[in-house]
């Protein structure tokens, strides 16, 4: 949470950044529905004023809301606050890995994601398997150089999980992930992670889903 709040975004294109009901000036009871959001205590949709596009309220559209209470609209110019280098202890989006697995995902006593999910949430609380996007994401914000699973094993490669790809390209036969021979046509993507550079590589389709993997647990 605390590296979301210090995550440098910019605010985009705002009429007043704060000015939760229009009315063309920045009050206080608004700045605090500001930092209500920024800590998750209500959603971003209390005051759309506030969303600088994420979602979420980091803290230079916080400063540039005071900034507006303070001169008057207008007068926030957002800058990046102090950055933050993501780490994986302390990543954003991947928190890390379990342990290699076929197709077949069993874990908690379940097939399929909704174990993988429970396990990842288990050992990483509040994260669930990550989906391709995610992966992408996390190597975006350079989360995956180094990433290990729970077994303290280097990951080279993940399952690429993604709902809106056909089942049969998800080992799916009666749950997503669930098909672990290799005799008829249930394949899967997988994508490759340079351990030492983070880089993920590009997707790869028919992968066998008896081969191995490994699952990112990502929030
Ligand atoms: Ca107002």
């Amino acid at each position: 949470m605390l590296l979301t709040v210090l995550s440098p975004q910019l605010a985009s294109a705002q009429d007043c950044l704060g000015d939760c009901n229009g009315d063309g000036r920045v009050a206080v009871n608004e700045l605090v529905i500001g930092v209500n959001v920024a800590l998750q205590r209500a959603e971003i949709s209390t005051c759309e004023a506030f969303d600088d596009g994420s979602g979420e309220v980091g803290i230079a559209v916080l400063i540039g809301a005071v900034l507006n209470a303070l001169e008057g609209c207008g007068a926030a110019t957002p800058t990046p606050a102090a950055t933050a280098t993501p780490t994986t202890a302390g990543a954003t989006v991947f928190q890390g890995a379990l342990p290699r697995t076929s197709g077949r995902f069993s874990f908690q006593g379940s097939i399929g994601i909704d174990g993988a999910d429970t396990e990842c949430d288990e050992q990483f609380a509040g994260s669930h398997a990550c989906t391709i996007g995610e992966l992408r994401a996390a190597e975006s914000a350079g989360e995956l150089d180094g990433a290990t699973d729970t077994a303290g094993v280097a990951v080279t490669s993940f399952w690429a999980i993604d709902p809106t790809r056909p089942a049969d390209e998800q080992c799916e036969v009666s749950v997503p992930w669930d098909y672990a021979t290799a005799h008829t046509g249930q394949f899967a993507d997988v994508v490759a992670l340079d351990n030492g550079t983070g880089a993920l590589g590009a997707l790869q389709e028919n992968a066998v889903c008896a081969t191995q993997r490994w699952v990112g647990c990502c929030l």
